[in-house]
């Protein structure tokens, strides 16, 4: 049976490799960082699984880097792990350099100092945000790198000491450059999961309005769940390489924004320019209670908190090797349908959370009349 250990199990992507491992037949292991809280949402249905098994550890440490790798034997290694917010990464530079930089060499070493360089094969999660200020559009593995943020320049280097440490010791280490992939399971603060939980939260009265920063950024936004597949594709192919994962469709901020809203019975009109642009409700779907009297409002507004010192704003991936050498399929979840599994979910989930809250708050007020003891 083949061991599989995965850095950032708890993460949108661990979550879904480590289910498409375990189907695959993998005995999985997961580093997660302790934490003062014991739930891992990502994960829970996985935790119990005979071939699931979590170890502690962190990227920014050395030692338990090394005392997993030993403890496992991993014959798959993918590093997934990461400070992954880009506008975070403005605020914490050190520390994203130190996790997503530095970190990719612990494991690389790691994998070196217990000596198990030809039996382990690397997958490193390279990005995207790597093209940064474009030199070129489409990007594919030949278009050169302009990275534009903290976050960028830390993942360069674990770009570049994966090639090194291929080229040097002749280590199975490889580069999947993913452009941006999206789910239900994605962070709340990524502008995809940010928008499709207020149009959610809106539609049913929950919210007044959703402030976004730039609604001109162009992004090539696939599935994550199609993404985790392809992780796996390029550690079975039959030599190192680098790989760009893309869907090769590229929409705006807004674009995304107008169609999770649609999902969720509104519709949208964009009014004014830069930073005055507004996204107003023009229609509601039959379907959204008749409270909500949502026409005429302004829903959307640009706010200038969430503009980035230097933005990425045309990233267009061109899938072309990883079609023709790994069989990939970048057409397997469209745009569209994307957009309406994460609207879908975050409708159900806020109605859930709000069915929740409203049994707490009853149960609350009972016990304050004496109602139940
Ligand atoms: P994510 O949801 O933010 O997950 C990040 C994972 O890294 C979490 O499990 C997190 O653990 C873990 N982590 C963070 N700091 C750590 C540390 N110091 N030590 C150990 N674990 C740590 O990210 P994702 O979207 O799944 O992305 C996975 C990887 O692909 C990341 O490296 C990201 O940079 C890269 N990437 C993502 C995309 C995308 O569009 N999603 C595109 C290209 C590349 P906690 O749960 O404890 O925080
Ligand atoms: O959703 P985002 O925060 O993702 P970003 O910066 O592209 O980074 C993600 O994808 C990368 C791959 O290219 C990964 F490497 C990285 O780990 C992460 O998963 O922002 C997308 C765009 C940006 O141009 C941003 O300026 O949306 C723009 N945006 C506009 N308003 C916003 C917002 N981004 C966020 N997070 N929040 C907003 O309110």
């Amino acid at each position: 049976m083949k061991r599989a250990l995965i850095t950032g199990v708890t993460g949108q992507d661990g979550s879904y490799l480590a289910e498409f491992l375990i189907g695959k037949g993998y005995d999985v292991h997961g580093v997660i960082r302790r934490s003062s809280v014991d739930y891992r949402e990502r994960i829970a249905h996985l935790e119990g699984h005979e071939h699931f098994h979590l170890h502690y550890g962190d990227m920014s440490d050395t030692l338990s880097m090394v005392q997993t790798v030993r403890a496992v034997q991993p014959h798959e290694i993918y590093n997934l792990a990461a400070q992954s917010h880009v506008q975070v990464s403005f605020d914490a530079p050190e520390y994203t350099a130190n996790v997503d930089a530095t970190g990719v060499l612990r494991i690389l070493e790691a994998v070196r100092q217990c000596g198990l360089e030809k039996q382990c094969r690397i997958y490193q999660a390279s990005t995207s945000e790597l093209y940064g200020r474009v030199e070129q559009v489409p990007q594919n593995e030949n278009t050169p790198f302009h990275p534009y943020s903290p976050y960028a320049v830390a993942k360069l280097y674990g770009y570049w000491i994966v090639k090194e440490y291929r080229e040097a010791y002749g280590m199975f280490c490889s580069n999947g450059i993913l452009f941006n992939h999206e789910s239900e399971r994605r962070g709340e603060t990524f502008v995809t999961r940010k928008i499709t939980l207020a149009a959610a939260r809106i539609s049913q009265g929950h919210q007044e309005k959703l402030y976004l920063g730039n609604l001109s950024s162009l992004r090539d936004w696939g599935y994550a769940k199609d993404y985790v597949e392809c992780m796996w594709l390029i550690l079975q192919y039959n030599e190192p390489d680098d790989f760009v994962i893309a869907t090769g469709q590229q929409h705006s901020v807004r674009d995304f924004c107008q169609l999770a809203f649609h999902h969720a019975g509104i519709e949208l009109e964009w009014r004014g320019q830069g930073p005055d642009e507004k996204g107003v409700c023009i229609a509601v779907n039959s379907s959204l209670p008749s409270a909500i009297n949502l026409i005429g409002k302004t829903l959307v507004e640009v706010s200038p908190d969430f503009y980035r010192p230097t933005d990425v704003v045309n990233l267009l991936g061109d899938p072309t090797k990883a079609q023709q050498l790994l069989g990939w399929n970048p057409e397997k979840t469209s745009f569209e349908k994307l957009v309406e599994l994460m609207v879908e979910s975050d409708m159900a989930k806020v109605a859930s959370d709000h069915a929740a809250a409203k049994v707490r708050c009853n149960l609350a007020e009972y016990l304050e009349k004496g109602i139940v003891k």
